[in-house]
């Protein structure tokens, strides 16, 4: 080889393996948190309960079904929309956001990150952080043959994080609520993973959301808790409420050190307004819906006890595509989701 061309095919391997480095350095740095492990319990839920297959409509209806069940729905007052204020017993009221005052079109919610966003009002950006839109979801990530993929699976579509194209903030029914309208453009779904910053790194806590959804096929929230520090609380997770909007509202507590997750079972659909709350405290876990406890499967307990996270972790309001091969986006489909307030405690009591 002559020498200018040795010297340029030095320089061109110098120039990619920087490239390459930020590469694994950006998916080490980002993916560390934003992905729900898969719940093999999904098909024992399916299987188990057959009110599911009534939920399924055939996809060539869905698109009809879906949206205008949405738009009715809205129709329906959220007979408790008024947000619970102050403290509780064990329990310090750190924050709460019912969207009052403040509406927001799409397009307000830029710039996200974890830490926040650019240019919103008041209390807006002090509440909210989000997922930035160059983050996929997991079903994105899977697609992508990532090693963050926790089901070793593709799907027909993945999925961005979008705050700015499906987040608002507007009043509806004299209700203020935050609305996001995930979306398929055809090629792939939009999706958004809302942060509350004011309950980022807590170590125990009490999380309380009141919303509903339609039931569009191939769209799923795993609204959790998931450790700040992935290493020091190897497979923490905590989700609720969780699975694909044309199931049934569950819940599962992953204990530390992994193994055999919880699972719970609520029966209740997803388009209908419900409040969610999880309690975490020293050593257990609980899932309230619509303020009845709700029962393991399986067991019939109200809580989790086995090797419960006591790391520090954050709540994720984490919307995404569907996980389930059962329950798949129609190209340019639309799912809504409504969130009438959340709020959310510190624990007071001992640890
Ligand atoms: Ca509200």
């Amino acid at each position: 080889m002559k020498k200018p061309f040795l010297i340029i095919a030095i320089a061109l391997v110098l120039s990619v393996i920087p490239m390459y480095s930020f590469a694994v350095k950006g998916e080490t740095l980002h993916s560390w948190k934003w992905y729900p492990y898969i719940d093999p319990e999904q098909e024992i839920i399916s299987q188990d309960n057959p009110e599911n297959s009534s939920d399924n409509p055939p996809n060539n209806q869905s698109n009809e079904d879906q949206q205008p069940s949405g738009e009715n729905e809205t129709n329906v007052p959220n007979n408790d929309a008024n947000m619970p204020k102050g403290d509780l017993p064990g329990w310090k009221q750190v924050f709460s956001d019912d969207f009052e005052g403040v509406t927001l079109p799409k397009g307000s919610f830029k710039d996200c990150k974890e830490e926040g966003c650019q240019g919103l009002p008041e209390p807006t950006q002090s509440n909210w952080g989000a997922y930035p839109n160059t983050y996929d979801d997991t079903a994105g990530l899977c697609n992508k043959g990532s090693n963050r993929c926790p089901t070793g699976q593709k799907y027909k579509f993945g999925g961005v994080y979008d705050p700015e194209k499906t987040v608002s903030i507007v009043k509806e029914n004299g209700d203020g609520v935050m609305k996001i309208d995930m979306f398929n453009d055809g090629q792939k779904n939009h999706v958004a993973a809302m942060i509350p910053k004011k309950m980022a790194g807590k170590k125990y806590g009490r999380y309380a959301i009141r919303f509903k959804t339609t039931k569009t096929p191939g769209y799923k929230l795993a609204w959790l808790l998931w450790a700040d520090n992935e290493e020091k609380c190897k497979g923490c997770e905590i989700d609720f409420p969780e699975l694909e909007l044309d199931k049934k509202i569950a819940g599962f507590v992953h204990p530390k050190g992994g193994g055999q997750q919880d699972s719970y079972e609520t029966g209740a659909s997803f388009d209908q307004w419900h409040t969610a709350v999880t309690e975490w405290t020293p050593g257990k876990i609980k899932f309230y819906l619509d303020g009845k406890e709700v029962k393991q499967s399986g067991s019939g307990k109200t809580e989790s006890t086995n090797n419960i996270p006591d790391e520090p972790m954050s709540w994720i309001i984490q919307s995404e595509s569907s996980l389930d091969p059962s329950s798949v986006a129609e190209p340019n489909s639309k799912a809504t989701i409504w969130i009438s307030w959340v709020a959310g405690w510190e624990y007071e009591g001992k640890q």
